[in-house]
């Protein structure tokens, strides 16, 4: 795989906020913490994680925008490029000593989402796309899984935030969804879980109330490795949104069910 010149500059800036925030991991007891709501925390770590990936960006591009979970949007004197940037996402797992967290960037070219990279630093696994040139984990393509039976489907989720009210119909939704298909998984980090089902490791998944950075780099991944990637109101994703995607067959089962919930 050769990595192109647009790749090579979201991967070293990506891995140069991997080093900050692996340091911060090893001693996660003298962070400091913020509750931006109820279970909704950001620690030093995000904050200088962000500042060093957009710092690598900006003198790599200079006037793309920005849209940054933790310094908000800055708009750019080119107009047709902006990079979405979570700077550590599973911010709690993080806090928590799990080590399933990541750093997500994409790029947003007139109004597509079109290279996403998802590093997850604990366990050295790069996540890559471009459009039109395929997905690739560890520089091993990724293709969706083929599955095609729900009873063998392996589902990924989010969990609605108490902070926003939860969702009505989640409890309704879930238990659909556990009745038709193998299993669920919460695993406390959005971009991981579309990069998994990417990669064939999960068959479908989706979660509500997710924003640009948690998603792009993933929806990029998801439809290079032959997969579908939507909203539950059918739109395309440019703004928060309610996410599902998956293999074909999976993404339509997992719609088919949440519907029967509501
Ligand atoms: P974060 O760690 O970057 O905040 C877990 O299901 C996912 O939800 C994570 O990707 C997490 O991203 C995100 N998340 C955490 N708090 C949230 C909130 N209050 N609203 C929406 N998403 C949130
Ligand atoms: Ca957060
Ligand atoms: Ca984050
Ligand atoms: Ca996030």
């Amino acid at each position: 795989m050769i990595r192109s010149p647009l790749m090579t500059v979201m991967t070293d800036a990506v891995m140069k906020a991997s080093r900050s925030l692996k340091r911060d991991f090893g001693e996660i007891e003298n962070l400091q913490v913020l509750a931006k709501g109820p279970g909704d925390f950001v620690s030093k770590a995000d904050t200088k994680a962000e500042e060093i990936i957009r710092a690598a960006l900006e003198k790599a591009r200079p006037g793309y925008g920005f849209v940054m979970e933790e310094s908000g949007v800055v708009q750019g004197t080119d107009e047709s490029n902006r990079w979405h940037i979570d700077p550590l996402d599973g911010t709690h797992n993080f806090l928590r000593g799990i080590p399933h967290w990541n750093i997500s960037v994409a790029l947003e070219r007139d109004n597509q989402f079109i290279a996403g990279v998802v590093y997850d630093a604990a366990k050295d696994e790069l996540f890559i796309a471009e459009k039109g040139k395929g997905a690739y984990v560890n520089n091993r393509r990724m293709r969706v899984s083929g599955r095609r039976e729900p009873a063998e489907m392996l589902i990924g989720m989010g969990v609605p935030h108490i902070g926003k009210g939860g969702h009505p119909l989640f409890l309704h939704e879930l238990g659909a969804v556990m009745t038709r298909f193998a299993n669920v998984r919460r695993m406390g980090s959005a971009a991981l879980d579309i990069a998994y089902v990417a990669a064939g490791r999960m068959d479908a998944y989706w979660e509500r109330g997710l924003n640009t950075w948690d998603f792009a780099a993933g929806a990029v991944m998801i439809r290079e490795a032959g997969g579908t990637f939507g909203t539950l109101d059918g739109k395309q994703p440019t703004s928060a949104k309610d996410i599902i995607c998956g293999n074909e067959v999976g993404e339509q089962s997992l719609r088919a069910a949440l519907k029967s919930a509501g």
